[in-house]
């Protein structure tokens, strides 16, 4: 299979000549990686309308000269904004950075390295709106990382007895994801008990689980690059009547969500599906968050899937939809998924089980 490195290269090449940018400055790792597979976290990527140059540390440059093919790949002298200033100012020509990932410092330092010869341009989000939308080799990664993501997931229920700490949950989740292959954790594991599960983002602390308390467990596995991110709840006892029910309210807001998911759709019109039904159980107020949000190399990337968002889902996306309600001093109930945008509706990659598991 060929490497699919060099066609995303080109494509965003083809957009560089029609903004009129003889160079793009990539500074985000997952953005290199995404273009070159360099996976080094230091440097600069300078991507010419018909060539590629990586500059990065001693550290890095034989990593790069690895992984990489097509690229050129340079040894950065002095600091990264000196090399890549000498690179561009023998150069010259109109040069786009993303303003959102270069700080106002660096900007000044690459300026003063550059000299006259160099004009800049705001070039926001290129790499990121050509990652939102997934080759067909990407998804089928992506299903196995919310698979393992999955199977982690339904073994650390196990673990779920009175008397064991949040901490050792998360622990095993972290360790589990690593003994079945994941690079490391896609972020900071979530494991709430009772009251905690009431805060949508809980960090695991020593409290210890006790009977009639619901569990949240929110966890994503990054596997060959790809994250995942699976949520479930589960309530230590027979659940009481009220709990049921906003669990099935939760149920049926992810259900209309995942079913309002198809291309054409506004991300918006998948958020307020989910609104729509939680509204239905006068809910609405304890869904505090948005609905979900697009996921790939990192955790949190295009789309956004929130309340009034216009943008289109288009074939290859792949998004989150994780409604949720957060009842103070009570607890919260999560139910999250990682869905593929097909053009007729939507590929579910999570499997675990979606009803209540009381334990
Ligand atoms: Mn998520």
């Amino acid at each position: 299979m060929s490497e699919p490195f060099t066609g995303r290269r080109q494509e965003l090449q083809a957009e560089l000549r029609k903004r009129r940018l003889t160079h793009l400055l990539v500074t985000q790792p997952a953005n290199w990686f995404y273009l070159t597979g360099f996976t080094g976290e230091a440097g600069m990527l300078v991507l010419s309308q018909h060539s590629s140059t990586l500059i990065t540390d001693g550290r890095f440059t034989a990593q790069a000269k690895k992984e990489t093919l097509g690229v050129r790949s340079v040894g950065q002298k002095g600091s990264l904004a000196d090399s890549v200033g000498v690179f561009l100012s023998a150069r010259g020509g109109r040069v786009g950075f993303d303003p959102g990932q270069l700080t106002v410092g660096q900007l000044q330092l690459l300026r003063r390295a550059a000299g006259t010869g160099v004009a800049w341009a705001e070039a926001t989000g290129y790499v990121e709106a050509q990652r939102a939308q997934k080759e067909h080799q990407e998804v089928v990664q992506m299903q196995a990382a919310a698979t393992l993501a999955g199977d982690v997931l339904m073994a650390a229920l196990k673990l779920l007895k009175p008397g064991i700490r949040e901490l050792e949950v998360a622990a095993e989740i972290d360790y589990q994801m690593r003994y079945r292959g994941a690079g490391k954790p896609a972020f900071e594991t979530i494991v709430a008990f009772g009251e905690h599960s009431a805060y949508p983002h809980a960090r695991p602390t020593a409290k210890r689980l006790k009977k009639n308390e619901l569990v949240v467990l929110d966890l994503g596995a990054i596997l060959g690059h790809y994250c995942s991110d699976i949520t479930r709840t589960v309530f230590v006892g027979r659940a009481p009547a009220r709990i049921r029910r906003w669990h099935r309210a939760v149920q049926e807001a992810r259900s209309a969500a995942v079913a309002a998911v198809r291309a054409g759709v506004s991300c918006g019109e998948v958020d307020a599906a989910a609104r729509r039904v939680l509204a239905g159980h006068r809910l609405e107020r304890y869904f505090v968050h948005s609905t979900g949000h697009g996921l790939g190399l990192e955790v949190h990337e295009e789309p956004r899937v929130a309340r009034g968002q216009k943008q289109q889902l288009v074939p290859g996306n792949v998004i989150t939809i994780e409604p949720g309600v957060y009842i103070p001093d009570i607890g919260g109930i999560r139910i999250e998924d990682d869905v593929a945008v097909l053009a007729g509706g939507a590929q579910i990659l999570t499997s675990a089980p979606r009803e209540l598991i009381e334990i």
